[in-house]
C-alpha cells in the first residue's frame, strides 16, 4: 500500500513538472515569457524536489580502495552483534571473492551491510531478500536486510568484474 502511495505521488508530481516546464518552455519559445522565466520556474522546481526530501542515493561514507585492508573497519572483515537481535556485517568485495563468504546469524535478525570494493567495480546482491546494491571502488555501499525464514541466501556480485566474476558468491545462513 505505502508503494502505491509512494508511486502516485511520483507520477503526480512527475506529471505536473513536465506539464509546467513544458508551458513555460512554449512561453519562452513564443515570445510571452522571457528566460528569467524559465529561470524561475526551475528554481521553483528545485525547491519543490528539496522541500519534499528527495535525495540521489548517497554512499554511506568513502574509502580509498588501495587501503581498504588497512582501514577500520575493513581491516577486520566480519559478523558482529551491534544489539540485541541486530547485526553489522564488514565485507570486502574484490577479483573473485567476498570476505567472508559465509555469514551466520540467527533468524529474526536485523543485519546492516558494509560493503567495501577493494579493486573493480562489484555488485552485491542477495537473493530473496531486497539486497541489490552497486559496490563502486571508493565508496561504502550500505544496506539493511531482515531475515525472518530459516535457510541458505545466496549472495553474489551481479556486476561483470573479470575472469572469475562467475565464482564471486558466498551465503547468508539463517539459523
Ligand atoms: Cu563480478
Amino acid at each position: 500500500m505505502r508503494f502505491l502511495g509512494v508511486l502516485v505521488g511520483v507520477l503526480l508530481v512527475g506529471g505536473l513538472t513536465g506539464l509546467y516546464i513544458w508551458m513555460t518552455l512554449n512561453d519562452v519559445l513564443e515570445g510571452r515569457a522571457g528566460v528569467k522565466q524559465l529561470l524561475a520556474a526551475l528554481a521553483a522546481i528545485g525547491a519543490g524536489v528539496f522541500a519534499a526530501g528527495v535525495h540521489l542515493p548517497s554512499p554511506a561514507g568513502r574509502i580509498d580502495p588501495k587501503t581498504v585492508r588497512q582501514t577500520p573497519p575493513f581491516d577486520r572483515p566480519r559478523v558482529r552483534g551491534v544489539a540485541p537481535g541486530e547485526y553489522e556485517v564488514v565485507l570486502i568485495a574484490r577479483a573473485w571473492a567476498f570476505e567472508p563468504n559465509e555469514i551466520r546469524v540467527p533468524r529474526g535478525s536485523i543485519v546492516r551491510f558494509r560493503v567495501a570494493s577493494a579493486d573493480v567495480i562489484h555488485g552485491f546482491l542477495i537473493e530473496n531478500t531486497n539486497v541489490n546494491v552497486m559496490v563502486i571502488p571508493g565508496q561504502i555501499a550500505e544496506v539493511t536486510a531482515r531475515f525472518e525464514r530459516p535457510g541458505e541466501y545466496v549472495f553474489l556480485c551481479h556486476e561483470y568484474c573479470g575472469f572469475g566474476h562467475h565464482q564471486m558468491f558466498g551465503k547468508v545462513i539463517v539459523e
